[in-house]
């Protein structure tokens, strides 16, 4: 298999720690592309139609994308459970796609910053979407810390690379503040074997 990655990209970075946690990092080739909305890397013109990072090129089927897919696909291949089956299912999701929506806010923040003409851009807009990060983390430190205190899964992982997201591009709003015992989590969790090997470069 081959994945379509980038060392900073924190979607990438899901996958990539559950490649560790699983033990399949052997299983996959990595091939490093840098795209971006208003610069596609041509490689994944063919592959992947939307042309974002990660795509997991298979011999067997088509290429899978995005995160949550690719994530899905490598835990039943793996029979790892990190997605458990039950109630406990529903929980990892939604813990999933909050994380991965705190990504997509940041994200669009540091397109906001990098990408678009300076007269173009919109503070109000950019405020806007710290506003949903803000609310996800309080919501994350109110009401999720019992989970993340669990047995490892996909939507602890996904929060992980959240925040390690947050801190690389968006160190300055200070997401700990207020949020101690998500910063005390967070704390623990970087340090597992797989967050240290998959830290981006700064
Ligand atoms: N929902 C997607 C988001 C992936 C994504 O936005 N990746 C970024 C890099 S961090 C990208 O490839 N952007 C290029 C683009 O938006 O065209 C996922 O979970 O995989």
């Amino acid at each position: 298999m081959k994945l379509y990655h980038s060392p900073t990209s924190p979607y990438v970075r899901k996958v990539m720690v559950l490649l560790h946690e699983t033990e399949q990092l052997q299983d996959v080739e990595l091939e490093t592309v840098a795209s971006t909305p208003v610069s596609p890397a041509a490689p994944l013109l063919s592959k992947a139609p939307l042309t974002k990072v990660p795509a997991l090129e298979r011999s067997d089927g088509p290429t899978l994308f995005d995160s949550r897919v690719i994530c899905a696909f490598l835990d039943a291949r793996a029979k790892a459970g990190m997605y458990p089956e039950g109630s406990a299912r529903w929980d990892v999701l939604t813990l999933e796609a909050l994380a991965d929506g705190i990504l997509d806010a940041a994200l669009l923040m540091t397109y906001e910053a990098r990408l678009r003409p300076e007269d173009k851009q919109w503070d109000d807009w950019v405020e806007a979407q710290w506003v949903k990060i803000d609310r996800a983390c309080a919501v994350l430190n109110q009401r999720w810390m019992a989970h993340l205190s669990g047995p490892l899964d996909m939507g602890q992982i996904a929060v992980g690379c959240a925040l390690g997201y947050l801190d690389l591009r968006h160190d300055a709003r200070g997401w700990r503040k207020g949020n101690d015992a998500l910063a005390a989590w967070y704390a623990e969790f970087s340090a597992r074997p797989s967050m240290v090997e998959t830290r981006p470069p700064s």
